[in-house]
């Protein structure tokens, strides 16, 4: 018997297991490569790797997988029973149950479509179309009233009938028996198809045996015909116990059946060939295989009603019946519920690995891309600080040669401007007069005069050639340190780099400088005694001179007081004294002079020359202006000045090579610091790049992990094909 063999609805059950739980692993992993091409996608810094359309493709077949699953766990196999009223189709669902599920009887019975379909309660219970109410059951006879009194149902209407799995192993197997009135009280045939008959998977047509096919019948499974490709078809001649009370004619009969049902099969519907037709035609007695079945569960023996003849090879035709059935549903069903899925989940698949390639060669060519743009930048790092030192080394010994050239430059200027200090004084005009108040002022405009000139005069001499080797000198520079920086800096390195107009200062300070020149403007008689001396011994010596004549001339006075006897020299002498403790000292050593010459030469001569001498100190005195104190103080200040200018001159030069040197470093320094921020600004772009790399690696690794999911899923699909879906050789 069927029960407690393998079941081949097994088949169906296990293909059913199979599938669903690959589709649990497709949807699973559908939705983690969703999960991952949206992070990539939202990821910027992986742009353009995974776009928005793939990942809303992937989206949509994350739920469209869902839906399937969904569908896929409510597939059932189900067969359908059809034939005229009376034939007998309740009765067979009842034997193939094992039970009176349905109600039977004789005359029109079943006045609606009737599904019956497994439980897991123990109790069964029925609900009718529209509502979700579950209307408990007791009894067969119980179902028949309710289905009875229910004036709402017609034919076209469907009560499910659940039936506890435990009762059947049928419903255990996910099976779906459909009853149906008979065909010959409906005139809505189509609408029938429509709503019950295009998910089956094997149709029944149950004819009487004691009667000829029917034209209704017929014509029901024409129509069931055009609207499905090979409909599976199993004719089953009921009542075939009633040819049992004439034995003679039961071979012709069944002959003649089997003719004409494998002619409606073969020709007409064309849905078998003429060897396989046989299988789809028996003869049985469902009432006899119903009792002797519903006797055997009671414990009692299953012959123990009144059978009639030949009841066993009945019950055996009944049972080879539904085993082909069985085989016959469960192979088709696989095929038609579960093919079109697998076909899509192959798809979908497909689509998936072909995104996930998309993205690892994106992600491949990105990583390729970014190793060569670090590479380039590191390169570039490695050049620029190479090139910083050498440039450095460069820089400095230039900056040195240019400051001392400036240094030298100032120097032999400033030189020769002091030797043409006497030019700047001359040209000085203001208001002179020997008061102090006013000398002050003289002064003071004086040296201001000459910082101004001096100042202009060096600038006029150095400026331009000092300022031109500044340029040029920073010219280099920059040229020299424009490869280092970037482009985008290349281009406003005039702004980053101000070159501000140098000006080199030439700061003398004359007025500190000079604050100590005391000027000399007493008049002083040119042949006088001290400026003989000066003339005579040098300035030095004649100091020394005169600090000597002085004490003299105090011990020779003191002695002359006291004595009274003379001689004519020592009266000369006095005299001399005298005039002189009375005028200048100038005037006394002229009057020594001239006793001397008076002894020697004469008195004549020397009278002339004393008035000629007198004349000359008249002719002094009365040019004695203010115009030639001015002079003197001129001249004065340009040998004091001269003096201290001269000592100054190494400070000045240097501290204009300062300044050079100042101004030189001041764009050095900027410059450095351009490429110090280029080099921090690679530094950082370095260390992106680097995260975008170990970034892109993970999305490689986890595209190609992802990749290699879907071919092992491809693979499940395939053997699943394989072992379900291809037609067994
Ligand atoms: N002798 C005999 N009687 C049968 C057989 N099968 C069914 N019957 C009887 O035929 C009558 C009708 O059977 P049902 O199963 O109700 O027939 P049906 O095709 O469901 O009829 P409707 O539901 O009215 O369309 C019942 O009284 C059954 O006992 C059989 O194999 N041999
Ligand atoms: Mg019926």
């Amino acid at each position: 018997t069927a029960e407690g063999n393998f079941s081949p609805l097994k088949h169906f059950v296990v293909a059913k297991k199979n599938i669903s739980d690959l589709f649990d692993q497709l949807l699973t992993y559908v939705k983690e490569t969703s999960a991952f091409v949206e992070e990539t996608c939202g990821n910027k810094a992986l742009e353009n790797i995974a776009s928005q359309h793939q990942k809303l493709e992937i989206q949509s077949y994350a739920n469209k997988l869902a839906v399937i699953k969904e569908v896929v766990a409510r597939r059932h196999m189900k067969v359908a029973f059809f034939g005229r009223t009376s034939n007998g189709k309740s009765t067979v669902i009842n034997a193939m149950l094992r039970d009176r599920v349905l109600p039977s009887g004789i005359g029109h019975t079943t006045n609606c479509f009737l599904s019956v379909e497994g439980t897991d309660d123990d109790k069964a219970y029925l609900k009718t179309e529209g509502s979700d109410d579950e209307k408990s059951i007791k009894t067969v006879n119980q179902l028949a009233h309710a289905l009875h009194m229910d004036e709402s149902l017609d034919a076209g209407c469907l009560v499910r009938v659940f039936w506890p799995k435990t009762k059947c192993a049928l419903l255990r197997d996910d099976l779906v028996l459909v009853d149906s009135p008979g065909t010959d009280v409906t005139t809505q045939l189509d609408s029938w198809i429509d709503k019950f008959c295009l998910d089956a998977d094997v149709f029944v047509l149950v004819a009487n045996s004691e009667s000829t096919l029917m034209n209704t019948e017929k014509h029901f499974f024409h129509k069931v015909n055009e609207r499905l490709s090979k409909p599976n078809i199993f004719i089953l001649n009921n009542r075939w116990d009633a040819s049992a009370n004439e034995p003679e004619y039961m071979d012709d009969v069944r002959k003649q059946h089997t003719d004409r049902c494998v002619n409606f099969l073969v020709e007409e519907l064309k849905v078998v060939d003429r060897e396989e037709a046989p299988n789809h035609i028996f003869f049985i007695s469902a009432k006899e295989v119903l009792s002797s079945r519903m006797q055997r569960a009671q414990g009692m023996p299953e012959t123990g009603g009144a059978l009639a003849e030949g009841f066993q090879e009945r019950l055996k035709e009944f049972q080879s019946f539904e085993r082909r059935f069985e085989e016959c549903i469960s192979q088709s069903a696989v095929k038609t519920k579960f093919e079109q899925h697998t076909l899509r989940a192959k798809q979908i698949t497909e689509k998936v690995k072909n995104i996930m390639d998309d993205i690892n060669i994106k992600a491949a060519e990105k990583r390729v891309a970014a190793l060569e743009d670090r590479e380039y930048q590191i390169d570039r790092l490695e050049f620029v600080k190479n090139q910083l030192n050498l440039l450095i080394d460069d820089i400095k010994t230039k900056i040195k040669a240019i400051s001392e050239d400036v240094e030298s430059k100032v120097s032999s200027a400033m030189g020769e401007e002091i030797c043409r200090l006497h030019v700047i004084v001359d040209e000085f005009r203001a208001d002179f007069h020997p008061s102090p108040q006013v000398l002050k002022i003289y002064k003071s405009e004086l040296l201001a005069h000459v910082e101004e000139g001096m100042g202009k005069n060096l600038a006029f001499r150095c400026s331009d050639a000092i300022n031109a080797s500044v340029q040029s000198s920073q010219g280099f520079m920059i040229e020299s340190m424009l490869p280092l920086l970037p482009s985008s800096a290349q281009n406003q390195i005039h702004m980053l780099v101000p070159s501000r107009k140098f000006d080199l200062s030439y700061d003398l300070n004359c007025a500190k400088l000079c604050s100590d020149f005391q000027e000399n403007i007493e008049f002083q008689f040119s042949m006088g005694w001290t400026a003989l001396v000066h003339r005579f011994l040098g300035s030095a010596n004649a100091q020394r001179a005169l600090r000597l004549m002085d004490q003299n001339f105090q011990v020779q006075t003191g002695k002359a007081v006291g004595l009274t006897l003379m001689t004519q020299d020592d009266l000369m002498v006095a005299m001399a004294t005298n005039v002189a403790s009375l005028s200048s000292r100038t005037s006394m050593s002229v009057i020594i002079v001239g006793g001397v010459v008076w002894r020697t030469i004469g008195w004549r001569l020397i009278a002339l020359s004393a008035s000629l001498y007198g004349l000359l100190y008249l002719y002094e005195r009365i040019t004695w202006t203010t115009k030639a104190k001015e002079r003197t103080l001129k001249r004065q200040f340009v040998d004091y000045a001269t003096k201290k200018l001269q000592l100054i001159i190494s400070f000045t030069s240097s501290n204009c090579s300062h300044q050079v040197q100042q101004e030189m470093a001041t764009t050095f320094a900027r410059l450095c610091q351009q490429v110090d921020e280029t080099q921090k600004e690679l530094e950082a772009e370095i260390r992106q790049l680097t995260i975008n790399i170990d970034q892109l690696e993970t999305v490689q690794s986890r595209s190609k992990s992802l990749r290699h999911k879907a071919t092992e899923l491809e693979k499940q699909l395939d053997a699943f094909t394989k072992q379900y879906l291809q037609p067994e050789q």
